[in-house]
Order: C-alpha cells, then sequence, then structure tokens
C-alpha cells in the first residue's frame, strides 16, 4: 500500500548526567574532583532518500526515540554520546508540528482525530524535505551535564556542583508526502492515464477497462533519446465530480498533483461511457479550482486520448469547437502521436523551468 501521510512521535534522548566524584587513592591525599561530562542525547534526524517511495516505514513504526547520552563517571570519564536515528523519507515530505495530545485535551498518542488538514487547522510547517541527500534535525537530543571537575576553580578547589543532562527536544509530527513530477496527468477514470504513461515512460502502472484502476501513483521517467532531456511524468487516480469536496477519493488525489510543476489533461475524445470531452474538461478545470491551493493557475495542456475509435475524429472536432486551448490528439494504445508528444511535452517543461511561477500561455 502506499501511505502518504503519517503522524509520528519523535522523542530525542536526554543528555547524560554530569558525575560529582572525589580522586580516592592511596598515596594521592585530596586528589581533587574528577567527576566527568555526560554525553549528549541522540538527535532524530530526517534524510531524503528517493530510493525510499512513501511513508509506510513510519507508519507502522510510528514512534522515534533516541538513546539517552551516558552518565558520566568518576576518574574523569565521560558518558558515551548517542547516536543518532537517521530516518530516510522521499523527496517530498511536508512535516508539520501537531499541538501536544495535552493541549487538545485529548489522552494518549492519538490523533487530532481522524486525519489531520493541515489547512484547516491551521498547522505549522517545520520543513518541507525536497532535495536529495537533505538532513533536517527534528528533534535535538539533550546537552550532557558537566561533572564537578569542570567547576574546580583556584578559589573552588573542592567542587560539589554537577550539572544534571538536559530533557531531549520531542514533539508530535504530521507528514505528508506530496509528489513531485514535471507533468500531472489529471483526467477521469478510463481517460486512458495509465496507459498513457506507459506509452511514454518505462512505467508499468496496471491498466484495465473500469474506473479507479489506479488507487496510488506512479511516477514515470521519459527519456528523450536525441537531447538526452529527462522529465517525470505523475500517473494520479482518475478524479471524479465533487473531488473537491472529497467525493471518490477527492482531496488525496489532488494533493498529489499540487507539486506537479505543469498539468496534462487526459480527455477521452471518443465518448466511450457516453461521455463528452469538452464537459470533462469544463468539470475538471472546475475540480482544480474548487480545490485551490494554485491548481488552477498551473500551466497545462491537453491531450485527446483514444483517437482509434471511430468516433473520435468527431470528438475532438466538437472540443476544439468549445475550448481554445492547445490539444494533441493522440492513441496511448496504438502508439499515435506519442512521439509528438513527448517532444512537445518536453520542450515544454523546459520552458516552464526557464518561467516557473508564470503562468504559461499555450
Ligand atoms: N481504444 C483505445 N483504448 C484505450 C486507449 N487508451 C486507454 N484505453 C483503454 O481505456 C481503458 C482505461 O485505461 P486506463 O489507462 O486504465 O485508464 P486510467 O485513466 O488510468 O483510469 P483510472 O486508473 O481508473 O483512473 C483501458 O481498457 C484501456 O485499454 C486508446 O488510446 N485507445
Ligand atoms: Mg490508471
Amino acid at each position: 500500500m502506499f501511505i502518504d501521510c503519517v503522524i509520528i512521535k519523535a522523542v530525542a534522548g536526554d543528555g547524560g548526567n554530569g558525575c560529582r566524584s572525589f580522586r580516592r587513592e592511596a598515596f594521592v591525599p585530596r586528589g581533587g574532583p574528577d567527576g566527568g561530562d555526560g554525553g549528549r542525547g541522540g538527535d532524530i534526524v530526517f534524510e531524503v532518500d528517493r530510493n525510499v517511495s512513501d511513508l509506510s516505514r513510519l507508519k507502522f513504526a510510528p514512534l522515534l526515540k533516541g538513546k539517552h547520552g551516558g552518565h558520566g563517571r568518576g576518574g574523569g570519564k565521560h558518558g558515551r554520546s548517542a547516536p543518532e536515528v537517521v530516518v530516510k523519507i522521499p523527496p517530498g515530505t511536508v512535516v508539520y508540528r501537531l499541538p501536544d495530545a495535552t493541549e487538545t485535551g485529548e489522552s494518549g498518542d492519538q490523533g487530532l482525530g481522524g486525519r489531520p488538514d493541515p489547512e484547516r487547522d491551521g498547522l505549522p510547517v517545520v520543513t518541507d524535505l525536497v532535495e536529495e541527500g537533505r538532513r533536517f534535525v527534528l528533534c535535538r537530543g539533550g546537552k550532557g551535564g558537566r561533572g564537578n571537575a569542570r567547576f574546580k576553580s583556584a578559589t573552588n578547589r573542592a567542587p560539589t556542583e554537577f550539572e544534571s543532562g538536559g530533557e531531549g527536544q520531542a514533539g508530535r509530527f504530521f507528514l505528508e508526502l506530496k509528489m513531485i513530477a514535471d507533468v500531472g496527468l489529471v483526467g477521469f477514470p478510463n481517460a486512458g492515464k495509465s496507459t498513457l504513461l506507459r506509452a511514454i515512460s518505462a512505467a508499468r502502472p496496471k491498466v484495465a477497462p473500469y474506473p479507479f484502476t489506479t488507487l496510488e501513483p506512479h511516477l514515470g521517467i521519459v527519456e528523450m533519446g536525441e537531447t538526452w532531456q529527462r522529465y517525470t511524468v505523475a500517473d494520479v487516480p482518475g478524479l471524479v465530480e465533487g473531488a473537491h469536496r472529497g467525493v471518490g477519493l477527492g482531496h488525496e488525489f489532488l494533493r498529489h498533483i499540487e507539486r506537479c510543476r505543469t498539468l496534462l489533461f487526459v480527455l477521452d475524445v471518443a465518448g466511450s461511457e457516453g461521455r463528452d470531452a469538452g464537459d470533462d474538461f469544463r468539470q475538471l478545470r472546475e475540480e482544480l479550482k474548487r480545490h485551490g491551493r494554485g491548481l488552477a493557475e498551473k500551466a497545462f495542456m491537453v491531450v485527446a486520448n483514444k483517437m482509434d475509435l471511430p468516433s473520435a475524429e468527431a470528438g475532438l472536432k466538437a472540443f476544439r469547437r468549445r475550448h481554445r486551448c492547445r490539444v494533441m490528439p493522440v492513441s496511448s494504445e496504438r502508439g499515435d502521436g506519442i512521439e509528438p508528444l513527448k517532444e512537445e511535452l518536453g520542450r515544454w517543461v523546459r520552458d516552464a523551468g526557464s518561467r516557473d511561477g508564470k503562468r504559461l500561455e499555450i
């Protein structure tokens, strides 16, 4: 199963206590203070690793705990510092801080009651981890306490003071994975999104003639032979009307395309199942607009799929009459129009990159 959000609890290790001790040895009168320092507690660290595809590891082990630092000992021995706990997470993970269970009046380690919605609940973003190899210290381990040997001074030759170790930081967090791709495929179920991804990349998402075949996002890498250009395309599950309200698997699917730099609408222009591509397009745009979060402002392009079917020509004509946007006709199943589409997308992604943030006119 593809897990794209989890609630976790992280507790870094406490620092070890400093020690109070005096050197006692035969023939060494007044040996002086020799209590060592405590070691540092273990940090909890996130590290972005693109080989990790989702958050499932955290789902099944949601408590991250750092080891405590060792206590200082006599004879000037310092306690051992605890190793950090490194958790590998996929690129595109956004970390939000959750209020403490006590603040919300809940008991135990329950969530906020159902799945949190960062926007609705106003959760503060702790960090947004994107680049490969990025490290982020989520909770810092406590500092080791100083032993009494450290407090020796000219006026105090036999200090009895020492420090306890500091407490490790702790907190509850909500992690959300947002897919990052150059192009996100958007369309109704059965429009042929997965078939298209298979046609343009080596990715092998499942294809079948029933709606909601795709239940988790897939990433494909398109490689252009001559120019060595590569770009990523995300196949997301189909949208249905009302998706912005959460109908179908609404929100969850829309969330995945928030991070896609551009969108490619995939329409079934052959009108299988009595659909009309023009209506579909309008509805899809409407869902994106209602979802908000900048989805409607993204640069987009349209693919007219299933051009091998007899009714497709008429469907495409009708669509063009209604909507004045650039449409690329293809048959994902037969491969017609796929090469020009790959090239066009490549050019387009490159341009979008240089003009990022601005709406592309097409
Ligand atoms: N004739 C024809 N059929 C196609 C074409 N592309 C896809 N199909 C068929 O349409 C059906 C749905 O294709 P999928 O690729 O699974 O559709 P999807 O958009 O990924 O659907 P969901 O994952 O359910 O959202 C399958 O039976 C495909 O064989 C095409 O270009 N021509
Ligand atoms: Mg699919």
